[in-house]
Parts: structure tokens; C-alpha cells; sequence
């Protein structure tokens, strides 16, 4: 995004009015609407983010979700799996390994803002997105 007249300021500004009115946006389409915009993750006792993805006959249970995560807050990426695979986490670029018919849990800190994809890595299968603002 480019912003006319840029100061260091405003190019600080941009991104962050820009989320600022995602956001907005998509807490006027989120209601009364389902199965579009984003999802909520389950929060914790310990107010851990906690987003649950299933993998099963080759598809994401329920589809591919993206996920509203809170910028600062800590996420785990729980993802059951009926195969055996590498789960990665772009742009924090992290990965973790499930094995079949188990659960692996990926715990970060959710200190990068932006959209980002989380796939199955050996079959390049998206899981669900993370939407962190
Ligand atoms: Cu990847």
C-alpha cells in the first residue's frame, strides 16, 4: 500500500489504519452471516487462542477457515491428522510434525500481524488461515 505524502509516521500509519478497517468490515459482515468471513478461535481458561484443524479422507473437516487471532496473544494450532505429514506455518515459518491418526499442537506467539497460510507441507494441502491483527 502506498500512502500520497508519506512520513515515517504514516507509513507506520497505513498498515495499521488498513487492519483497522478490515477488522471493522469484518465485524459488520460477521453477523448474521455464517460459514463466511472468519471464525473465532476457542479461548482457554489461560487465555490461550486455541484454533482446531481436522484432516481426514483428504480434506479439512468443515472446510478451510480462516481464524481472527489477536496480535500480542498466544495461539496453539491444534491439528488432527489420519496421515502422517509436516505442518508449517508460514511467515512465522514455523513447523511441527503429526503423525497419523494423532495431534500435534504448534504454540506461538502471535507477535506478526498479516493474513497467513498453514498447510500440509509434504502434499501442499491448506489447513486454515490466520488472520493476526
Ligand atoms: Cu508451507
Amino acid at each position: 500500500m502506498r500512502i500520497r505524502g508519506t512520513t515515517t509516521g504514516g507509513r507506520l500509519m497505513g498498515p495499521r489504519l488498513a487492519a483497522t478497517l478490515v477488522a471493522m468490515v469484518l465485524v459488520v459482515v460477521g453477523c448474521g452471516t455464517a460459514g463466511t468471513g472468519t471464525a473465532a478461535p476457542v479461548v482457554t481458561a489461560d487465555g490461550v487462542q486455541r484454533v482446531e484443524v481436522t484432516f481426514a479422507g483428504g480434506a479439512v473437516t468443515g472446510g478451510v477457515r480462516r481464524y481472527a487471532v489477536p496480535l500480542g496473544s498466544t495461539v496453539d494450532l491444534v491439528v488432527a491428522s489420519d496421515v502422517a505429514e509436516q505442518v508449517h506455518l508460514h511467515g512465522y515459518d514455523r513447523m511441527t510434525y503429526v503423525t497419523a491418526g494423532a495431534t500435534a499442537t504448534l504454540r506461538f506467539a502471535a507477535d506478526l500481524p498479516g493474513v497467513f497460510d498453514v498447510e500440509l507441507e509434504g502434499s501442499g494441502t491448506p489447513l486454515t488461515q490466520l488472520q493476526i491483527a
